[in-house]
């Protein structure tokens, strides 16, 4: 173990906000040991003398997160023991195991939350599998990451500093880690992480399988007000979302939960939110690393995704892996004249351009819409080089669930037959009330429906429902057929247990099909169903 001199956080180190007066908050909230095993710190802040308030606000507003609750943790708390209790039956070969570097990126990382990180990798990673802990500065300001960080460093061996002369963004600094790492498999963290125990050796048991698997942890939220830590269940995969190309989490599709054996087998994800994985050093190498045109922020976890999968590899959610990450609720990363809003377009319309084929029309920026994208020629001959396979491959064997805005089998307005001039309208998206018909207006908002290959009739992340009362409403789709599965025939669109979607009044309702006018809706037929058969 790395010695203890983490306890104290001195305020020397800090920049604004100021250290908290532990002894005092300790003291004032009964706090014995704050924050141990991911326990929450629960700080009722009218309770702060007024100098404390202080801090404690301001923290929230530079960081996006409670940094002064942070400050309140020892820089060496335990972490929960990961779920599910099958993984304590685990075991894991590990000489037979590679190696591997962490490469861990900061720019202006506060310092308990930096340190955190590098000690819970330290302290829950057998030390014959790390071979050094690289972290890239990625020309950060604030004076606590100067000399106060080297000189914190200077006692642990294993822990390597780089620094970035300018300021390069996170996909270069990441790259730079990597170049420099002296081990076969590197493994990429932010610097606002906690590793559970054991969280490497399932990561390194996959990649050791087979080089093209890149192994992604179960991601746990590190609450960002109170810095308690979640034990996920159930576990959630990583999927693309359009058009904006970034990520979002998503239950583990009803195919892989039947494909999968028992609840720690490794899980097919079709993408990954990019922070935290492990991937072989010629793996990554050869899919050509990042698009070196990426700036700031944002758009490189939609690269690797699709080139992981397109080009003949795999990613795999591995249920016993666990780490924590603190999700901020506001950043705002800009230098010079490159804003966030420039940068994470053109970095999402390069890769919709190069990865996505015919799909990109439903990305915001791919075709430089928004923002210009450069020039894209290389990334589109790697592409070829490395013989990859279409999107609509993806789609069809990869993600077959995956739904795309405007790419529905059928897409556009749903008209009445008894009233022509009506469509149905999602209004104001409020749940709970019937949903309504309206004069037709021809300019999407509100009218634009896809029928997806779930049988969701959706209008983004909504859907009609029609549970519990017979009208049909609005709900949040949630991926799992019944009350939010319909067919549309040509005429009447109906569950499969034959009560149809009827026009009674101005307002949707759900009836016994009888073939009234009431009951037929003309919709646009927009292509085939996918390759779905094999699943559902
Ligand atoms: C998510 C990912 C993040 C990255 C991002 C998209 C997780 C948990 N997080 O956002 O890793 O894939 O999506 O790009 O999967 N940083 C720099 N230079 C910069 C900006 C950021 O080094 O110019 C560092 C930053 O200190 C942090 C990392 O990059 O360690 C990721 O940034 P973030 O934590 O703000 O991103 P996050 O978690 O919101
Ligand atoms: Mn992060």
């Amino acid at each position: 173990m790395a010695n203890l001199r983490g306890d104290a956080v001195s305020s020397r180190l800090l920049s604004v906000p100021d250290m908290p007066d532990v002894t005092l908050v300790k003291t004032l909230f009964n706090l014995t040991r704050p924050g141990d095993k991911g326990q929450p710190v629960l700080i009722d802040k009218q309770k702060l003398p007024a100098e404390e308030r202080l801090k404690y606000d301001l923290s929230e507003k530079e960081n996006g997160f409670r940094e002064y609750v942070s400050n309140l943790i020892p820089l060496r708390r335990r972490t929960p023991f990961p779920k599910p209790d099958e993984c304590q039956n685990e075991m894991y070969n590990i000489p037979a195991l590679p190696q591997t570097s962490v490469v861990i990126i900061f720019m202006n990382e506060t310092w308990s939350t930096l340190l955190r990180s590098v000690h819970s990798v330290l302290d829950n990673t057998p030390a014959s599998l790390l071979k050094e802990v690289l972290l890239v500065d990625d020309a950060s300001e604030r004076e606590h990451l100067k000399r106060p960080l080297e000189e914190y460093l200077a006692d642990f061996p294993k822990v390597r500093l780089i620094r970035s002369k300018t300021r390069i963004g996170l996909m270069k600094a990441r790259v730079i880690g990597f170049d420099a790492a002296a081990s076969s498999t590197v493994t990429f963290l932010d610097s606002h992480c906690e590793c559970f125990q054991r969280w490497l050796e399932p990561l390194l048991a996959r990649v050791a399988t087979d080089p093209k698997i890149v192994a992604v942890p179960v991601t746990e939220t590190i609450n960002s007000e109170n810095f308690g830590i979640e034990n996920s269940n159930p576990i959630h995969v990583a999927i693309l979302t359009f058009p904006l190309l970034s990520y979002d989490w998503a239950y583990v599709p009803k195919r892989e939960k039947q494909r999968v054996k028992s609840l720690i087998d490794p899980i097919h994800t079709p993408a990954m939110a990019g922070g935290m994985f492990t991937i072989s050093k010629s793996w990554f190498e050869r899919l050509g690393k990042y698009d070196p045109e990426l700036l700031i922020w944002g758009g490189e976890n939609t690269e690797l995704s699709l080139k992981v999968w397109m080009c003949g590899g795999r990613i795999e959610l591995i249920p016993c892996s666990h780490v924590g990450h603190v999700f901020r609720t506001h950043s705002n990363y800009h230098y010079g004249n490159v804003k966030s809003y420039y940068s994470y377009h053109r970095n999402t319309g390069r890769v919709g351009n190069v990865w996505l084929d015919d799909y990109k029309k439903f990305t915001m920026n791919s075709d430089g819409q928004l923002v210009d994208i450069g020039d894209v020629s290389e990334r589109k001959r790697l592409r070829e080089d490395l013989d990859c396979k279409s999107f609509r491959w993806y789609l069809n064997n990869v993600h077959p669930e995956l739904y795309i805005v405007g790419d529905g089998v059928y897409n556009g307005d749903i008209r009445s037959a008894l009233q022509p001039s009506m469509c149905v309208d999602a209004r104001d998206y409020s749940y709970d009330v019937a949903l309504e018909m309206l004069p037709c207006h021809d300019n999407g908002e509100g009218q634009v429906w896809d029928m997806s290959e779930l049988g969701e009739i959706r209008h983004s992340i909504h859907c009609m429902d029609s549970g519990y009362s017979k009208e049909v409403q609005l709900a949040r789709c949630h991926g799992e057929g019944g009350h939010q599965a319909w067919k549309y025939d040509g005429r009447s669109i109906h569950t499969e247990f034959g009560d149809c979607i009827a026009i009674e009044g101005h307002v949707l309702f759900r009836q016994a099909c009888d073939g009234s006018l009431s009951q037929q809706w003309t919709w646009h037929k927009n292509r085939e169903q996918r390759n779905l058969t094999t699943h559902i």
